[in-house]
């Protein structure tokens, strides 16, 4: 996947303006995510290998806030020959610009649709798999539950939801200590400390991480039968619900 070096909050700024999914952040993201977040590429893959174990004939993927692709691209690369459509939805124009590049330049006979709305917005149905990988973490809090439940309707039964978030911890130690952790795991991929600093002030209004107790709970409410965390580095996690 094409990107160029994430130096967006490289040089020192008067004010720091909130993270905005704008062109800039589209050009370095492939370079940004994976930088910044530890297991990205372990759950980008392993998404396609649930896409195997879960998606069915004729049923529909869905992958929210989907950015470049990535998720997409995995799961389309593991359930050819099933008849079966990926609605892949973000709500900014220059990741669904460089997303549909990203797509053309594989071939499959699997249909994507990439659309650009809120995933607030968009009609859920006939799904055998959904993804939420690190999204929900940018909905404002009060909208959560009802996209859940929204995602847990559309869901065909033996469907699965796969979430992945940042984790806020209610323990002040346990949180202290995943976070010096990833901030050592950015530091050793070459974000300096301005850097660091800077994108934390740009987030702070904008990504609000829930507890792990609360994603759970709130799928337990929904309906959901079986739920796991399959993966946790630090305080980044993906978790996997089935209905
Ligand atoms: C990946 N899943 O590479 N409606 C639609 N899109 C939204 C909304 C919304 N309400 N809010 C945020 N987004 C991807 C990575 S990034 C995670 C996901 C991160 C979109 C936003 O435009 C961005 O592209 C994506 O969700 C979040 O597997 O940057 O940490």
């Amino acid at each position: 996947m094409n990107s160029q070096l994430d130096n967006i909050y490289a040089s020192a700024a008067d004010t720091v303006d909130d993270f905005k999914f704008d062109q800039r952040v589209a050009g370095v993201f492939n370079d940004m995510i994976r930088r910044s977040v530890p297991g990205y590429g372990q759950i980008i893959q392993t998404i396609g290998d649930f896409a195997n174990d879960f998606v069915t004939p004729n049923s529909n993927i869905y992958d929210l806030g989907s950015s470049l692709g990535a998720a997409t691209l995995s799961i389309r690369r593991n359930i050819d020959g099933r008849n079966c459509q990926i609605i892949a939805v973000d709500n900014s124009e220059s990741m669904i610009s460089r997303c549909q590049e990203n797509l053309s330049a594989f071939k499959s006979d699997t249909q994507v649709n990439l659309v650009c709305a809120d995933i607030r917005d968009v009609e859920i149905n006939n799904a055998s798999l959904v993804i939420l990988n690190f999204t929900l973490q940018f909905l404002p809090p009060e909208d959560r539950d009802t996209l859940i439940n929204k995602i847990y309707d559309g869901l065909k039964s033996g469907g699965a939801l796969v979430i992945s978030e940042k984790l806020r911890f209610e323990d002040g130690k346990i949180q202290d200590l995943l976070d010096k952790h990833h901030l050592d795991f950015k530091r050793a991929n070459g974000y300096s400390e301005l850097e660091i600093s800077q994108k934390r002030s740009a987030l702070e209004n904008v990504m609000r991480p829930d507890p792990l107790s609360v994603h759970q709970s709130r799928l337990n409410q929904c309906g959901f039968s079986h739920f796991s965390v399959w993966f946790q580095c630090f305080n980044f996690c993906s978790m996997v619900a089935i209905k």
